[in-house]
């Protein structure tokens, strides 16, 4: 989504490097082309605007850091203002004394505020919480159905109401009362959406707001709207009072200009992004993370959460504890390894997290083949444990063998041979390092990366 900003801004810092020292020209030089790069993002003028004054101001000051490079000061001051940009740290959901919390969901027509309230029901229930849902869309017939359905899937309770139930008012108090009986400590209301802000729906949702006291009124914006959605969490905000926003479909190809505005122009903070229609895709929003993956720095720390969150921690400790015994690491370690990288998803997502390699021109373009995964595991399985254990033995016949019992070429079984012996050599290099991280980062641990062909 930061694609085009990441790679022009890493061009002016490229630009900037061959410079000796900054100079008040280099410097006027470099922020204009910033400043293009920004609103070429769709990024709101009057936030480029503030942004490229106090970078400005900021590298007039700091003269006297001789330690380094041209380059390296501007960087620092523009990931600095970035993440400044972006709301600074990780704006968490605040949870109200006296349970239960109540969270208001609000926004336009389809911006993904029924899909957003069961990720978030998802989400929080995974943190400890319990949840539950209720939509007081009582406008569109199917909208109610639709939460029930989602809510089925994260498995969190909905309240469904009762006959005499039938503004979103009475449905609201009701579900907050069920909500109590039935000790749930945070509810989450939908609510219906318009196609363009109306003083009924700001009525309806402000009588809301009065009747249940929410700790938080999220608005839900949908990035792929551009500016419009900076437009509208603002006007929402001045008329009924947002506590933070949740930018939906960030998975889409929109330049990413509202997520760097919204915060700005609303002084409310992002706190979740949307990342696809499934119910699991919704991430919590951490402004420095982002500002360092748009500098091309990398989004090391997500990457591991992620690998902490979807890797089985046993399996790598086992793994771990063989590597560092010095075990052989086998064609099923090689195979088993396959599996846990294919439930970290695309692998463009995980390459575009590495620092430097995210930004290698030739990575964005190339498609990642998610089959090669599921061909390697294939491939393994159709060996004989002998074979596993040891690759020497694969000759011609069995590697013809393996090919037609894995459906695949002898080409492909040679090929998972080489990729194989590559990951083996570097894991032999990497069993040192693997130790030194595992001790030194506590709970960070590797586990799987160095197996990865090409890593
Ligand atoms: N790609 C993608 N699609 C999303 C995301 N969030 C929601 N959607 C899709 O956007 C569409 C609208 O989502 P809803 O959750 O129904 O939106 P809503 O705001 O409740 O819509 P109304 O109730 O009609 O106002 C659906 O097709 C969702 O699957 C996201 O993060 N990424
Ligand atoms: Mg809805």
């Amino acid at each position: 989504m930061f694609d085009n900003l990441s790679e022009k801004l890493q061009r002016v810092f490229k630009n900037l490097r061959g410079e000796g020292r900054l100079t008040a020209e280099n410097m006027e030089q470099a922020l204009r082309e910033i400043r293009v790069a920004l609103l070429e993002a769709d990024v709101h003028f009057r936030v480029v605007k503030q942004f490229i004054e106090q970078v400005r101001l900021k590298a007039q000051g700091e003269e006297v850091l001789t330690a380094l490079s041209p380059s390296q000061q501007v960087v620092k001051i523009v990931l600095d203002e970035l993440t400044k940009m972006l709301g600074g740290h990780q704006s968490k959901l605040r949870f109200a004394n006296e349970p239960p919390t109540v969270v208001l969901i609000v926004g336009l027509q389809g911006s993904g505020k029924t899909t957003s309230a069961a990720k978030l029901a998802r989400v929080l229930t995974k943190e400890g919480s319990r949840p539950q849902l209720v939509s007081v869309d009582v406008y569109r017939p199917a909208a109610r159905q639709q939460l029930a359905i989602l809510a089925k899937q994260v498995n969190v309770p909905i309240f469904e109401g009762t006959l005499d139930q039938k503004t979103p008012l009475e449905l609201a108090r009701g579900a907050r009362k069920e909500a109590v009986q039935t000790g749930r400590d945070l509810l989450l209301v939908d609510t219906a959406g318009r196609q363009h802000i109306d003083d009924r729906l700001m009525q309806e949702l402000s009588e809301l707001k009065e009747a249940l006291n929410p700790t938080e009124v999220l608005f839900v914006a949908d990035a792929m709207t551009g500016q419009d959605a900076v437009k509208s969490a603002d006007e929402f905000h001045k008329r009924l009072g947002i506590t933070g926003v949740i930018l939906t479909k960030m998975d889409g190809d929109a330049r990413g200009g509202a997520a760097l505005s919204i915060r700005t122009v609303t002084g409310q903070p992002l706190k979740f992004v949307g990342m696809g229609e499934k119910v699991d895709a919704l991430e919590p929003f951490h402004p420095d993370r982002v500002a360092q993956r748009i500098l091309g720095m990398g989004d090391v720390v997500s990457l591991i959460e992620k690998a902490q969150s979807v890797i089985d921690q046993k399996d790598a400790e086992k793994m771990q504890e063989k590597l560092l015994a010095g075990d052989d690491f086998s064609l099923e370690d090689f195979r088993d390894q396959m599996k846990q990288i294919r439930k970290l998803g695309p692998l463009e997502g995980i390459l575009k997290m590495l620092p430097g390699i995210g930004g290698l021109k030739e990575l964005k373009d190339a498609k990642f083949d998610e089959k090669e995964l599921t061909r390697i595991v294939a491939i393994v399985d159709s060996m004989t444990p002998k074979e596993r254990g040891n690759h020497m033995i694969i000759n011609g016949a069995r590697r013809r063998r393996i090919a037609k019992g894995s459906g695949t070429s002898v080409q492909d079984v040679n090929n998972l041979l080489k990729q194989y012996g590559q990951a083996r050599k570097m894991m032999k290099s990497f069993s040192g390092a693997t130790g030194l991280l595992g001790k030194k980062g506590g709970k960070f641990k590797f586990p799987g990366m160095p197996g990865i062909p090409g890593f």
